[in-house]
């Protein structure tokens, strides 16, 4: 039998993540908190992961700290078979310049591939809320012939201006004909003209491909060194490119609800979004697929709790998750997301929001459609997510669909 060939997974983590601010106003998109318990990078890596890979490299740049604590105490592997998920800042190594693009990212880093020489490259974003086995993707890049494969996944045209638009040769189904990253106009789906193929940001390379395409793309110039505007077309232009549509995965353990559940999470609509999807009780994202399990830090806090407060009166809890170390007193909690070690007081309401880690609620303090980011505090009596206007006034972000979201370690007054 042939030996199993040898796979390097690079997670891009090194983009700045403008439009979730103000969630990464001082961390990087990929450590920005997801679930209550979990960080977006925890859903890459652990498809990684579940997918059999062993040497992972994280490629971070914007604001690392957290993100590189995170992996550093999330992702111990076992030095034993020399497995590792790595995170590599951004070092410089080509001259005195940041990252000027993922592409970029790849060739300063070429010394990660230089070290494990694998056969295959798997190349993935940081920044989506999805389960996806890549294994049987490399099986289909295998098979295709092609030296790079893009991963595609159905969105509405709608959407096209956000991501990279396949057009698959009718004449070869597995190989991309043509590529447009983010175009104003496209024509939608033979059999669905109000959808198009999206790739989802992650890619599979034979090797020598890879350094080859990274290489040429660094000696051009007027290139914005991107996989999705650079690379990928690079590949198509010389007919190489592969797709693999994402109907053709199949996860363990996933139901038909949330079988080809993906989620770009990169602005506060969809983030926000991608939180309510989770909390239905037929959840279309299900976090309780143990087949192929989300890891996140295993933090050691009690278990959350549900009490009257001091003078009796009784909360009510559904439709909600709610993390470890929370204490919710007379609290009623309603369509909401509860991150660890939160505290409510007696009378007070939260609704339709999400709370990351560390946040204290006061006593008849409100709570309606807001993100409200680590350790922010709502003294008694306070409300956010009521009145739009005073949120603006009050330098919260809120969004065109009248999410707020308040930003870590503020302080709201009555
Ligand atoms: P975008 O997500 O808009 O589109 P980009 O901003 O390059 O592309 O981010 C891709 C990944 O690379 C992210 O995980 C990001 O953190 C990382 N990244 C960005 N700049 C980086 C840098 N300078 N150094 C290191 N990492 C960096 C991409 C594709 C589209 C595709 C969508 C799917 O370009 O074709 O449709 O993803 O969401």
């Amino acid at each position: 039998m042939p030996a199993a060939p040898k796979i390097l997974g690079i997670v891009l983590a090194g983009g700045e993540g403008k439009r979730l601010m103000p969630l990464t106003a001082d961390r990087a998109k990929p450590a920005v908190p997801f679930a209550g318990q979990y960080r977006l990078i925890d859903f890459a890596i652990s498809n990684l992961i579940n997918s059999g890979l062993r040497q992972i490299v994280v490629l971070t740049q914007y604001k690392s700290h957290s993100l590189d604590r995170h992996i550093s105490q999330t992702w111990r592997m076992s030095a034993l078979l020399n497995s590792y998920v790595a995170s590599v800042p951004a070092q410089q190594r080509l001259g005195k310049r940041w990252y000027m693009g993922s592409a970029d990212a790849i060739l300063q880093s070429m010394n990660l591939i230089n070290d494990e020489k694998p056969d295959y490259v798997v190349v993935i974003g940081a920044d989506h809320v999805y389960r996806m086995d890549f294994q049987q993707m490399l099986d289909a890049h295998i098979e295709s012939g092609a030296r790079a494969t893009v991963a595609g996944i159905r969105q509405p045209i709608g959407m096209a201006n956000q991501f990279g638009v396949i057009d698959v040769d009718p004449e070869h189904p597995t190989m991309i004909r043509e590529f447009l990253e983010k175009p104003e106009e496209v024509v939608g789906l033979p059999d669905a003209s109000h959808e198009i193929l999206a790739s989802m940001g992650n890619y599979i390379f034979n090797t020598d491909a890879l350094i080859e395409a990274v290489e040429a793309d660094g000696e051009f110039p007027t290139s914005n060194h991107d996989m999705g505007g650079d690379i990928v077309p690079y590949f198509v232009d010389r007919a190489e490119a592969g797709v693999y549509d994402m109907v053709r995965n199949e996860v363990p353990g996933s139901t038909p609800r949330d079988r080809w559940y993906w989620r770009d999470v990169g602005t506060i609509d969809s983030f926000y979004d991608a939180h309510m999807d989770l909390i239905s009780t037929l959840p279309i994202f299900n976090l309780y697929n143990m087949e192929w399990p989300i890891y996140s830090q295993a933090v050691n806090s009690p278990p959350a709790k549900f009490v009257r407060d001091g003078i009796g009166r009784v909360g009510n809890a559904f439709d909600s998750i709610v993390s470890l170390g929370s204490v919710l007193s007379g609290t009623h909690l309603e369509h909401s997301v509860v991150g660890p070690w939160t505290l409510s007081a007696g009378g007070s309401l939260i609704r339709n929001s999400v709370l990351f880690d560390n946040v204290q609620v006061g006593e008849n303090a409100r709570v309606e459609r807001s993100i409200l980011d680590k350790n922010v505090r709502l003294l008694d009596g306070a409300t956010v997510g009521i009145d739009r206007e005073r949120d603006l006034a009050r330098g919260f972000t809120v969004t065109e669909s009248g999410i707020t979201v308040v930003g870590k370690g503020t302080i709201v007054e009555a």
